[in-house]
């Protein structure tokens, strides 16, 4: 069936809202979506990347020789050797992070932030489009009848995580979820993000850090900070699967919980003071506080949350590190790991950032929480075998209800 067709049948009134992963509840979804959901992914793939957006080189597009290029041409993302000198498992457990320094090749670097710039530009492209252009209706929704303003796109365009997004009345969440929006999911825009994404020396990071050769993908993002950029505030992230605000564990209960390594890249590095860095606090994950351990800066967070606090392996009052980071390097942050973001100067060129989440199962169980962010085709197509193996494997989460045990979306107990 041809896209004019699937626009045919559908009631566009009667939309309704797709949910996080419709493949997980597919018995469950309401007829309009599930008919939607049964066509060919070829249709859904194009209603992700409008004509105006003209990148019809997107692997969203790919064909199986776009595919197999991927593989022949890959080459190192990282240097090994660098990378497992500086990597300590037992260190990571006990600091909630591995702070990893000129690791990516030189070749790497310069793709990466050739690639982060492409991503970015795509996104600003969307922001400065006609989204009446959209097929909404390919994309399971009713055509907004609001816009964003005109303040709140320039204010968005150049950086990420900025857009209004506590409603749909835009539009703005459908076009994250199914990464219409170029910063959620870039890889699904840029080839050399997927070939990170896909990479057996990323992999094998995610291994060496999980601990498992069950490896799954959980969501992937642009984190672009400008000149300019407020700043970002502590917070760390929730896990689901019952193990969230359970109360402070130890290193080896830890290890059990389905965790999430978030891998933050960051391929020209940043300096410690007002350069949009990372900031972290080790031995915070132990605490599985992700509802109180909040601050909206760092003098709150060291007069709340942080204060007399010690670390429960080492004993040693918790402090806030204020990291700097030459180019090439990336920061591996297990779940629960309290982290914030700096303000950036007015006279600073942009950070560039992409974060590749992965995570493995509940030791305990077995089962792993459904993804929080595999936009739908891509769990269309993996869930029907159109993607290379490896794909298919990361996606699970998304479409596979006996991997989750009936869990339908992130964060569920
Ligand atoms: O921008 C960063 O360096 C970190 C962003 C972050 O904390 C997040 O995306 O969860
Ligand atoms: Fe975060």
């Amino acid at each position: 069936m041809d896209e004019t067709n699937i626009k045919q049948n559908i009631d566009t009134d009667a939309i309704p809202v797709m949910p996080q992963n419709p493949f997980l509840s597919w018995e469950a979804l309401d007829p309009v979506l599930s008919q939607l959901l049964s066509q060919p992914s070829d249709g859904l793939a194009q209603a992700t990347r409008p004509d105006f957006m003209h990148n019809s080189h997107s692997p969203v597009l790919w064909s199986d020789d776009n595919w197999d290029q991927l593989e022949t041409n890959r080459s190192d993302i990282f240097d090994m050797s660098t990378l497992v000198e500086q990597f300590d498992y037992d260190r990571f457990l006990v600091d909630g992070y591995a702070v990893l320094e000129r690791v990516m090749t030189p070749e790497a670097i310069h793709e990466w932030t050739t690639a982060l710039k492409y991503g970015q530009q795509l996104n600003d492209r969307l922001l400065l489009s006609d989204w009446r252009q959209i097929d909404w209706q390919a994309l399971g929704r009713t055509p907004p009848t609001e816009s964003l303003t005109a303040d709140e796109i320039n204010h968005a365009l150049g950086g990420s995580q900025i857009l209004p997004q506590s409603d749909d009345r835009a539009g703005v969440k459908t076009l994250r979820q199914h990464s219409v929006l170029a910063e959620y999911f870039p890889a699904g825009h840029v080839s050399f993000l997927m070939n990170v994404l896909t990479h057996p020396q990323m992999l094998q990071l995610q291994q060496m850090c999980l601990r498992t050769d069950r490896i799954y993908f959980d969501h992937n993002q642009l984190l672009t900070r400008t000149a300019g950029y407020a700043g970002g505030a502590w917070h760390s992230h929730q896990i689901g699967g019952g193990v969230d605000d359970q109360g402070v564990t130890s290193v080896l209960e830890y290890q059990l919980q389905p965790n999430l390594n978030l891998t933050l890249c960051y391929p020209q590095g940043f300096e410690a003071a007002n350069d949009g860095g990372l900031k972290l606090i080790r031995g915070s994950h132990l605490f599985r506080d992700p509802t109180g351990c909040r601050a909206s800066n760092d003098d709150r967070m060291r007069k709340g949350w942080l204060a007399k606090r010690l670390h429960p392996v080492t004993e040693q009052l918790l402090k806030i590190e204020h990291l700097s980071l030459p180019p090439g390097s990336v920061v591996c942050c297990l779940s629960h790991a309290a982290h914030a973001v700096a303000a950036k100067g007015l006279n600073k060129d942009t950070r560039w950032c992409s974060i590749y989440c992965y995570k493995k199962a509940d030791d305990r169980s077995g089962y792993v929480l459904p993804a929080h962010s595999v936009p739908p085709i891509w769990a269309m197509k993996a869930k029907r075998g159109e993607l290379p193996s490896v794909l298919g494997q990361l996606f699970r989460s998304s479409f596979d209800q006996t991997l989750t045990g009936g869990r339908t979306t992130a964060y569920c107990v």
